[in-house]
């Protein structure tokens, strides 16, 4: 490819939060950005800011067809992708996994996992034809770190961490990178999906405490798709200026 032309990077989930941060940072870059969700009118705002170099698709990850179709039908000035940022994702309810509601754990799992794993599998055959590209897919501390109420959201971002390495496994003679960036605490419309439109409690989230920006993650993901191809960062976790670690619970009988 010649270097001097645009790069571009595909996101999914680029209507709010990191997606849409980082849209706007490769763009400010001079990157093509092919920016795709659900809401399709925010797509279309977005897009608009962005200029002629911004491509909006509106699917849903975890729609196997039209994941398939989206990326089958980018226009040819489109295909050329050089970073893959599956972002896309939701937790919801933060109820204990004895009251949890089975709707909300399918909607993780068929959006943090196979709506991940479809994106991939799908633009993979792009990556692999011109022999290099980025895999950058967005997990959580929640994937390493158990709190009370994270059962599935956990285990879906345990899944990202663990399929990126294995990613990488198999793609490294291809010439393809693999990170998994794991944030914590972030201010973005997370928590509002969360508690399912509860503004109180999701702003109860981020009272009084300094937390992640969108902007934070866009920046490290920009740093990661920019290092030289000499290195490949696996995993990199950020937390937030005010979190930790939970102690061990244990119970006094
Ligand atoms: P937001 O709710 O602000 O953004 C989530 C994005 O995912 C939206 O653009 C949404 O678009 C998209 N999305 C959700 N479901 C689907 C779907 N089925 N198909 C297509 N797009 C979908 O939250 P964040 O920016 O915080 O979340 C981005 C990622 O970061 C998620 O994977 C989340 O788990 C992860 N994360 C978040 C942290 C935080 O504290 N905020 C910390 C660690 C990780 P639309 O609704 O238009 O489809
Ligand atoms: C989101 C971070 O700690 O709210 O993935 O689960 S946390």
């Amino acid at each position: 490819m010649d270097s001097k032309l645009p790069k571009t990077i595909f996101i999914t989930g680029a209507t709010s939060g990191f997606g849409k941060a980082t849209a706007k940072l490769f763009n400010e870059h001079g990157w093509q950005t092919i920016i795709t969700g659900r809401r399709g009118d925010r797509l279309e705002e977005l897009a608009k800011e962005l200029g002629e170099s911004s491509l909006p698709l509106s699917f849903d990850v975890s729609d196997r067809r039209s994941v398939k179709s989206a990326i089958d039908n980018l226009p040819p000035n489109f295909n050329n992708i050089s970073v893959l940022c599956n972002n896309a994702g939701l937790a919801l309810g933060l109820e204990a996994a004895d009251n949890a509601d089975l709707d909300d754990w399918d909607q993780m799992i068929d959006t943090n996992i196979k709506g991940l794993v479809y994106t991939t599998r799908n633009i993979l055959p792009l990556m692999i034809g011109k022999g290099e590209g980025h895999i950058i897919n967005i997990g959580s501390v929640a994937g390493s770190y158990p709190y009370p109420g994270g059962n599935v959201y956990g285990g879906t971002k345990a899944f990202v961490s663990q399929f990126s390495l294995n990613l990488r496994a198999d793609l490294v003679e291809k010439g393809i990178n693999v990170t998994s960036v794991e944030p914590g605490l972030a201010e973005t419309e997370f928590s509002l999906v969360r508690f399912k439109g509860n503004t109180v409690k999701a702003s109860e989230v981020y009272k009084n405490t300094r937390f992640i920006k969108p902007k934070d993650i866009a920046e490290t993901i920009y740093w990661v798709a920019t290092r030289p191809k000499n290195i490949n960062i696996n995993r990199i976790e950020i937390m937030a200026g005010d979190q930790a670690f939970n102690p061990f619970n244990v119970i006094k009988k």
